[in-house]
């Protein structure tokens, strides 16, 4: 599609990793359908190596402190996205409401359908990773993840798990859907680390 993709002014090709295009669009991207999500029943669930289990309601999410961030995406498609801004929980707001166990190390991020995406402790605690519930002021439409969905803008865009209903901390690495299905486990965009194969 012609009008996809658009030059970028030499300010905003230093921000595009090797590779990618910059779009102005926003593409949807899922394996499999969208869930059909009733926020009375949605629930966050915090599970795995921690002291204790944590639950939390769509209210409790709201909550919680908000925060809006302006960020670059990278989708592994090859579409760069520019300055996106996102409302919603940081993680370290979330991480203030549980207690690890020593030997984490891991986390994987639950979604609708079983989609999970993989990453190391280190990442998540980015602070710029967020819970994000809106895109550019307005709640998340529906195929990009509303309710609410994780947000690892460091990473190429499916590590951003949509339809998010969890963290599973873990003390050893458990592949996500991509990641099995071909894609690298460390996904840096700036290393173009795009399938397993690129992995080493
Ligand atoms: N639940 C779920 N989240 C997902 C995916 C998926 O298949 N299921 N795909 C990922 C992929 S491959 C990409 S590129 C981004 C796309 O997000 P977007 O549709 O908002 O652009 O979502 C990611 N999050
Ligand atoms: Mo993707």
């Amino acid at each position: 599609m012609s009008d996809l993709f658009r030059k970028p002014n030499p300010d905003e090709a230093k921000r595009i990793p090797p590779g990618q295009k910059l779009t102005e669009r926003f593409p949807v991207l899922h394996y499999g359908p969208m869930p059909y999500v009733k926020l009375e029943d949605w629930d966050f669930k915090i599970t795995g190596l921690v002291e204790k289990a944590v639950y939390l309601s769509w209210q409790d999410i709201m909550a919680l402190p908000q925060s809006t961030i302006t960020t670059d995406i990278h989708c592994v498609t090859r579409w760069s996205k520019l300055d996106t801004v996102w409302t919603g929980v940081k993680i370290g707001e979330i991480m203030k409401l549980v207690k690890l166990k020593p030997n984490v190390k891991f986390v994987v991020a639950q979604a609708e359908y079983g989609f999970t995406a993989n990453m190391p402790l280190e990442v998540l605690l980015d602070d710029d990773v967020m819970l994000a519930h809106s895109f550019e002021g307005k709640p998340l439409e529906k195929e990009h993840g509303w309710p609410l969905r994780l947000l690892v803008p460091k990473k190429y865009f499916w590590k951003s798990a949509k339809w998010v209903r969890g963290l599973e901390f873990l003390s050893q690495d458990k592949l996500g859907f991509w990641e099995r299905n071909g894609y690298s486990n460390n996904a840096d965009p700036w290393k173009e680390e795009r399938y397993s194969s690129d992995n080493w």
